[in-house]
């Protein structure tokens, strides 16, 4: 009796410990919709790129690219990028509110040789507080208004 109450609460505090861990969820024109948590980003091939914070000063952060996982989600990417494709975009949604927005065409790698990755790590450390457990690393741009940190979604949708 004592040891199925234990085994009981243990299946119930692993739930509850699923339940709360934070994930990204990528949704809308995917063939296959997703639920990437950080254990499962970790698994992932990792690429690492530069980006300069607000003061002009530049930080590694490593992650995932983002075309990779719209691959694993089956979005339109490469050769798919095409006609009424082109007019698909990526909404981006985050714990705080902010919302930014992409073309798909912007974040593909046979429009552009930038590289944006959803990031998991910066400097081979955690994210710091506020700014994890994901954040969109987008570079080449002027400012990094677009990496948008505590990132929880991504929606594909057609613009029109
Ligand atoms: N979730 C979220 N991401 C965000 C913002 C925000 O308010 N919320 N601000 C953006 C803006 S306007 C800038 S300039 C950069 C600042 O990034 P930094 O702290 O690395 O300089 O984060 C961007 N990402
Ligand atoms: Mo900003």
């Amino acid at each position: 009796m004592k040891v199925y109450l234990i085994a009981l609460l243990a299946c119930f505090s692993l739930h509850q410990a699923s339940a709360q861990e934070a994930s990204l969820s990528v949704t809308g024109e995917v063939t296959h919709p997703l639920q990437l948590t950080a254990a499962g980003l970790s698994k992932m091939k990792r690429t690492t790129v530069a980006l300069k914070d607000r003061d002009g000063k530049e930080h590694k952060y490593t992650g995932v690219t983002i075309p990779e996982i719209l691959d694993l989600a089956g979005v339109t990417t490469g050769k798919q990028l095409r006609g009424e494709n082109l007019t698909k975009y990526m909404l981006v949604k985050c714990a705080d509110g902010y919302e930014v927005l992409f073309s798909l065409a912007e974040l593909d790698t046979s429009f552009t040789d930038r590289t944006a990755i959803l990031a998991d790590q910066l400097e081979g450390g955690p994210l710091p507080a506020g700014k994890g457990p994901f954040r969109l690393v987008v570079p080449g741009e002027k400012k990094p208004a677009r990496s948008s940190f505590q990132v929880t979604e991504f929606i594909i949708r057609f613009a029109k």
